[in-house]
This record gives structure tokens, C-alpha cells and sequence, in this order.
């Protein structure tokens, strides 16, 4: 059964340079995620090395550092049903190589250290990502979307 999930989706530098920011954030939309946290952060190596906690020891993992800090990350919180699942299917493949197209990385990249956006690959690390990335917490909507179109 679908559940209502939250997932942490950044657009990476490069995706930020590129200016795919917005053509990101369309496809959760239009998918029918909603945005309840959003804000550009350019950060430190030593806070990108506990988001990457995990993969500390790999050979790429200087590189990988190096990336993610060399410019500003638009960091988000999406929510919906299995938004983490979806959220990854959306993304496609790690390496854009073998990324389908008509998913993010399969129609806008070549190369796995260039993958333009990272999204959580299961619940409990989505939990963990937003709390480091969102310590201020995420937004509540208190209208409904009919509320919004009529006055
Ligand atoms: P992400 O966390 O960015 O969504 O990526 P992922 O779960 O799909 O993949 P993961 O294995 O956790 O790798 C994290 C990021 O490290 C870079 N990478 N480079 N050069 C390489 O062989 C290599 N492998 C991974 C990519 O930027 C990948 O997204």
C-alpha cells in the first residue's frame, strides 16, 4: 500500500549552475509532490561529509566532497505518496549513463560526478537528511488548494 512519505531532494551544483532548478522542482510538481521545505545552501565540506557519512572510504569520496561544495545546492522536502520511492524512479539510475531517459539524469547528464540531484534512497534516511539539512523544520499547509483558487 502507497503511504504519505517525505523525501530530501537536492539539486547539486551543478544542477544549480545549469540552471535546472526549476525545470526540477516542475517534475514534483506536475507529479503531484508537494514542496514543504525549499532554500539554497552552499556548503561546507565538514556538514557535506555527514550528509555522505556513509560513503566515507570510497575512492570518489574527496571528489564527490569537492563537487558538492564547489557551489550552492537547492535543498528541498518533497511530500506525497511514496515520494521516496518515486522520487528516486524520478531521478533515475546513480550513473546518468545508464539513467533512462525521461527521468532527471537520464535526459540532463552523462557522467556519475556530475549526476546533478540526489534524492533519499529509503525512508529512514530521508528522515535523517531532512533533519540535518532542515534542523528549522519544514512548513505545515493550513489551507486547502480549493481555498487558494477561490476566494
Ligand atoms: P545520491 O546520494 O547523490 O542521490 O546518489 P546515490 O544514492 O544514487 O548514489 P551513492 O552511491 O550514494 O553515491 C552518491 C554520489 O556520489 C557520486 N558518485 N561518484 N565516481 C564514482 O564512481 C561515483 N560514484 C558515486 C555521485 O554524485 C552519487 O550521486
Amino acid at each position: 500500500m502507497s503511504t504519505k512519505e517525505r523525501t530530501f531532494i537536492a539539486v547539486k551544483p551543478d544542477g544549480v549552475m545549469r540552471g535546472l532548478v526549476g525545470t526540477i522542482i516542475a517534475r514534483f510538481e506536475q507529479r503531484g509532490f508537494k514542496l514543504v521545505a525549499l532554500k539554497l545552501v552552499h556548503a561546507e565540506p565538514a556538514f557535506l561529509e555527514k550528509h555522505y557519512a556513509d560513503l566515507k572510504g570510497k575512492p570518489f569520496f574527496p571528489g564527490l566532497i569537492k563537487y558538492m561544495s564547489s557551489g550552492p545546492i537547492a535543498a528541498m522536502v518533497w511530500e506525497g505518496l511514496d515520494a521516496v520511492k518515486t522520487g528516486r524512479a524520478m531521478l533515475g539510475a546513480t550513473n546518468p549513463l545508464a539513467s533512462a531517459p525521461g527521468t532527471i539524469r537520464g535526459d540532463f547528464a552523462l557522467v556519475v560526478g556530475r549526476n546533478i540531484c540526489h534524492g533519499s534512497d529509503a525512508v529512514e534516511s530521508a528522515e535523517k537528511e531532512i533533519k540535518l539539512w532542515f534542523p528549522e523544520g519544514v512548513v505545515q499547509y493550513t489551507h486547502a488548494l480549493t481555498e487558494w483558487v477561490n476566494e
